[in-house]
């Protein structure tokens, strides 16, 4: 093969490249971005050593304390760059009215001028003074027939060490590609160039921000932040916006959904993928420990946050996790809400914004119940006990992360990486809603669930930048993430339906939940967590028509009777107060339905309506 040497810039390419396309395509950006050095990744334990030692000399990170926390390292971000900028994210496909109602649209010739050809674009000679990085990558299972392959290229060995934790990055990815296999092309760049000899700053990052998505070419242009799932495209950006719109095409789906296993006494397993907004749970969820009385049930991790799934010749659908690690939110994380999880953190995690400690291991809010005496806050200043009493002012950021191999996990599934993925049973939706939605329903058809996930609400949470617990329609928990057009979405989710019920298919349960419901006293009245395994129970056994339930408007919920109570006091009036349905408020809430579909009317499924009108009719009743 041809190995292009640019004109004062080696391209480096390794030996074990046999990809033209690929590496054209690094050339071009290289020149674009003018960047001093072209690296590629390989993946290894080596290579992720050697890029985390480098980071420590940078500042980047500070090496924790290796009889604490081995292998371990915390970063902090510039205070300006904490969480994902929905405000800053496109999707710019060719009609406007194809990227929907609910998403940032240009056109895409205004958005190429403006980042990459136009005289002043962002993108040129925006890695001057730093390393062009190429990170491959595999999306799901090495080879699965569901997997998919992006290729990386980042000026930041943050994004490169922890692609290595979240995805199946390096070498191995490459030979999947072969020398012509697609791969979804994700540029990203921190946007800020360094003139010779100019010192770098430990987070590196731009006030304009731009994360962008070209639905028909299947691209992503991500530039002026570090963080998360801004520059971290393998997660939100591929595995979501393009996958959605990939899924649409060919059949398949794309879903912010944990995956899990369920092993009941007798050895019976179900599976089920879970949709709840960011910070809602998600993580807590996938790696539940069953409370006391569940003695003999035991469930496993697939995934924590996002869910591959494609119907198969015996008419079931099947989901893979398509990451290989999490990057889930470390504050209220401790060993009642989450054994399991902080079991997973004991070592080799890449820590962002929470709190140091005086030893060199770290702390975020909740962690213990009392606060070490002194800690280093995530802004480097000192915090006391006292001084949070006063001011307010958090150790820890309140989207401070961990980014974690799977492989860390206590209770992964056996079957998480096997590439035909597992057979799913049961859906479920949850909003973090303090009123209204009871703790559980079913839905009684494909619709009535496609309703129930499409109308979804929940309080706004610290994972993206802007105002906090205010409630907005966040449909499937896919408001920030849908790569097309929402209403097109719901179509697509009720085709797939129509086609399987067609083949004579069992279809999952679809179930919607809510965690989150407080009493008159500002609390939470249901205990959560382990505790959510009792409704987990209850649904698992009405997807094999075992347990009774009341049907209601909005489909059937337990009993107090039909739930496993053995090991909580947790009262009927307690239960009352989580499941109940207040007309009242119920009234409001079909208005803010109502205010949804005007905003998704263009396209919008005549089920949906007529679903809408069906549960009119029974409230005016
Ligand atoms: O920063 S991420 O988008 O990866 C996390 C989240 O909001 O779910
Ligand atoms: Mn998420």
């Amino acid at each position: 093969m041809n190995r292009p040497v640019m004109e004062g810039l080696r391209l480096n390419v390794p030996a074990y490249v046999h990809h033209a396309r690929l590496v054209a395509w690094v050339a071009e950006v290289a020149a674009l971005t003018e960047a001093s050095e072209v690296y590629w990744c390989d993946g290894s334990q080596a290579e992720y050593d050697r890029l985390c030692a480098q980071l420590v000399k940078a500042g980047t990170f500070k090496k924790l304390n290796p009889e604490l926390r081995p292998n371990s390292y915390l970063a902090w971000s510039d205070p300006s760059d904490v969480a994902r900028v929905e405000d800053r994210t496109y999707i710019c496909s060719q009609k406007k009215e194809d990227a929907g109602p609910t998403n940032n649209w240009m056109a895409p010739d205004e958005m190429r001028a403006l980042l990459q050809t136009g005289e002043n674009a962002l993108f040129r000679g925006a890695m001057r003074g730093r390393t062009l990085y190429v990170v491959p990558f595999s999306m799901g299972p090495l080879g699965s027939p569901i997997s998919h392959i992006g290729v990386e290229l980042s000026d930041s060995p943050y994004v490169a060490v922890n692609m290595r934790i979240m995805t199946r990055m390096g070498k191995a990815a490459l030979e999947v590609l072969g020398e012509d296999g697609d791969f979804v092309p994700c540029v990203h760049t921190v946007g800020a160039p360094l003139q010779p000899g100019q010192q770098d700053v430990a987070w590196p990052c731009n006030p304009t921000k731009y994360i962008v998505h070209y639905p028909e070419t299947r691209e992503i242009w991500s530039y002026g932040s570090g963080y998360g799932g801004n520059a971290l495209l393998g997660k939100k950006c591929f595995a979501l916006r393009i996958a959605s719109t990939m899924g649409r095409d060919q059949g398949w789906l794309a879903e912010h959904m944990l995956i899990l296993g369920v092993t009941s006494p007798e050895g019976r397993k179900h599976h089920v993928a879970a949709a709840f907004p960011s910070a809602c749970g998600k993580t807590n969820f996938a790696m539940l420990i069953p409370p006391h009385g569940f003695e003999g049930w035991k469930v496993t991790t697939i995934g924590d946050d996002i869910a591959w799934i494609k119907p198969a010749a015996d008419g079931k659908l099947y989901a893979i996790n398509p990451e290989a690690g999490y990057f889930g939110v470390a504050p209220g994380t401790n060993y009642k809400t989450n054994p399991n999880c902080m079991d997973s953190l004991k070592r080799d995690v890449i820590f962002t914004n929470v709190a140091l400690t005086d030893d060199g291991d770290v702390w975020w809010e909740g962690m213990t119940d009392e606060p070490p005496a002194h800690l280093t806050d995530w802004q480097g200043k000192d915090w006391t006990p006292a001084l949070a009493k006063s001011t307010g002012a958090k150790a820890a950021h309140p989207n401070a992360r961990f980014t974690v191999a799977a492989t860390n996990n206590p209770v992964l599934d056996p079957e998480w990486d096997n590439p035909q993925g597992v057979a799913i049973d049961a859906f479920i939706f949850g909003g973090r809603r303090s009123t209204t939605v009871p703790l559980v329903s079913q839905a009684r058809s494909w619709v009535e669930g496609v309703y129930m996930a499409a109308t979804m609400g929940s309080e706004t949470t610290a994972a993206a930048a802007g105002q906090q617990g205010v409630v907005r329609r966040d449909p499937f928990a896919m408001l920030p993430f849908m790569g097309y057009n929402m209403s097109e979405y719901f179509q697509h989710w009720l085709k797939l339906g129509a086609l399987l019920e067609g083949q004579g298919a069992k279809l999952p349960g679809i179930f919607c939940v809510n965690w989150f419901r407080k009493g008159a006293d500002g609390k939470f009245v249901w205990p959560g967590y382990g505790d959510n395994m009792r409704v987990l129970k209850w649904m698992l056994e009405r997807v094999e028509g075992q347990a009774s339930g009341v049907e209601h408007v909005f489909g059937v919920s337990p009993r107090y009777e039909d739930l496993t109570w053995d090991g909580l006091d947790f009262s009927r009036e307690q239960f009352d107060a989580v499941i109940g349905i207040d007309k009242a408020a119920w009234l409001q809430e079909m208005q803010l339905h109502g205010e949804l579909f005007q905003q998704l009317a263009y396209k919008l499924p005549a089920e949906l309506t007529a679903r809408k009108q069906q549960i009119e009719a029974q409230l005016a009743a």
